[in-house]
C-alpha cells in the first residue's frame, strides 16, 4: 500500500513518546487565569534554581518593546490585567498583538515581563499567594517531570497564550530575522551508530548549520515534518517557513538509530538522541527520537520529532 502522511505517522509504533507534556498542559488550561501565571511564577521560579536559562538577543525583543514598554507605564492593576487577558485568551489589542508573534518573540516578551516582575516594575504575583487545590496539583506533576518535559510545558503554555490567531482573520506573522547560516568551515558532523544514511545525517548536520535552504531540499515536495505534540506541516514552504521561525539555533545531537526497508521501496529510519534549545544551552538535554520515512528518491517524505518519555526510550528500537 502507498504511504500517506497519516500511515506515516505510524511508523515506529513502539516509541513512547512524553504524553504527560499535552496531559499536564490539559489540566493547566482549565485552570483561572490567577492560577496560570502564578503555578508558571512558582514552577519558573523553582526550575531557575538548577536551570539557567539565556536572557533574549536584541534582535528577537525589538518586536515586543512597544508592547512591553506600554505595560511598563501602565498601574500594577492594569499590568496584573493584561496579564490575565493572555492567559485567558481574551480579545484585546496586546492580545492580538502577541497573537502574531513567533513562539521565541513570546517567550522573551515574558522572560523580559519576568525580570520586570523581580525589579518591582512590573506587578508582581501577590505575596502569600495561595493556588488551588488542583493549580498545587497542577505544580506538582511539573515537578515531577524531567527537565526537558518541564521546559516544553513551559513553551507550550507561553505559545497558547494570546487571541485564538484562527480568529485573527488575516495577519502578518512576526519572527525573529533568519540569520545566514553557519560558514562551511565552522560546521560540525554528526555520526550516529546504526545509520550512515547521507539524507539522515545531512538533515541533522544542516540543522546543526541553520543552512534551511539546504535543509529543505532534503524533502519530497509532499513531505511533512511533526513537531512535538503537534499535528505534521505539510509541503515544502510551510515547512521552510517553520525552520525559519522557530529553528534557528537548535542543536541535535543524535546518538544511534536504526534504518529498514519499508513498502514500495521506502526505507523508514529510527534515530535518537539529544536536543539542546538556545535558551537552556547545555543545561538541559531533551531526549528525543526522529522517526524518518524516505521515498524511493532517499527524500524525507515524513518526519516525527517526538519528545521521548523517559532516557529508557532512547534505547527503544522496536518495531
Ligand atoms: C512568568 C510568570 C507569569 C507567566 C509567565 C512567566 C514567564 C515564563 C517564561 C518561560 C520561558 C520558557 C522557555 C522555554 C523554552 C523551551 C524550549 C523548548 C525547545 C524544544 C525544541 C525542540 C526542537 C525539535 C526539533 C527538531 C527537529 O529535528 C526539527 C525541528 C524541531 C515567570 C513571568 C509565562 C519566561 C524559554 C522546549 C524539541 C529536533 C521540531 C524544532
Ligand atoms: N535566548 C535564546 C533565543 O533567543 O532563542
Ligand atoms: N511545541 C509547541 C509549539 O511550538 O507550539
Ligand atoms: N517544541 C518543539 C518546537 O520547537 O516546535
Amino acid at each position: 500500500m502507498p504511504f500517506t502522511i497519516d500511515s506515516a505517522r505510524n511508523i515506529f509504533p513502539n516509541t513512547l513518546a512524553a504524553d504527560a507534556v499535552p496531559a499536564t498542559i490539559a489540566r493547566f488550561s482549565q485552570l483561572s487565569a490567577e492560577d496560570q501565571l502564578a503555578l508558571i511564577w512558582f514552577a519558573y521560579l523553582e526550575m531557575g534554581k538548577s536551570i539557567t536559562i539565556a536572557a533574549p538577543g536584541a534582535a528577537n525583543m525589538q518586536f515586543a518593546e512597544n508592547t512591553m514598554n506600554e505595560i511598563k507605564v501602565m498601574t500594577p492593576l492594569q499590568q496584573t490585567q493584561v496579564m490575565c487577558d493572555l492567559a485567558n485568551r481574551s480579545d484585546t489589542p496586546i492580545g492580538r498583538t502577541y497573537a502574531t508573534w513567533s513562539a521565541n518573540i513570546k517567550l522573551g516578551f515574558w522572560y523580559q515581563l519576568g525580570e520586570w516582575m523581580n525589579q518591582g516594575l512590573v506587578a508582581p504575583i501577590p505575596e502569600g499567594y495561595k493556588l488551588s487545590a488542583n493549580a498545587s496539583a497542577v505544580l506538582q506533576s511539573i515537578r515531577d517531570l524531567e527537565p526537558g518535559q518541564q521546559i516544553t510545558v513551559l513553551r507550550n503554555s507561553v505559545v497558547d497564550m494570546g487571541f485564538d490567531t484562527s480568529k485573527l482573520g488575516t495577519y502578518t506573522r512576526i519572527s525573529e530575522p533568519v540569520e545566514p547560516p553557519q560558514e562551511m568551515a565552522q560546521r560540525t558532523q554528526v555520526t550516529i551508530e546504526g545509520v550512515n544514511n547521507p539524507t539522515i545525517l545531512s538533515y541533522m548536520n544542516n540543522l546543526n548549520a541553520n543552512d534551511f535552504e539546504a535543509l529543505i531540499e532534503l524533502f519530497a515536495p509532499d513531505g511533512a515534518l511533526q513537531p512535538p505534540f503537534r499535528r505534521p506541516i505539510i509541503g515544502k514552504e510551510a515547512i521552510l517557513r517553520f525552520f525559519r521561525e522557530e529553528c534557528q539555533n537548535l542543536k541535535l545531537i543524535p546518538e544511534k538509530g536504526v534504518s529498514e526497508p519499508a513498502d514500495e521501496g521506502y526505507t523508514q529510519i529510527k534515530v535518537t538522541g539529544k536536543v539542546q534549545t538556545p535558551w537552556f544551552g547545555a543545561g538541559v538535554g531533551m531526549n528525543i527520537a526522529w522517526r524518518f520515512l524516505l521515498n524511493p528518491e532517499s527524500k524525507v517524505y515524513f518526519v516525527a520529532i517526538d519528545l521521548l518519555a523517559s532516557p529508557k526510550e532512547l534505547l527503544n528500537f522496536a518495531r
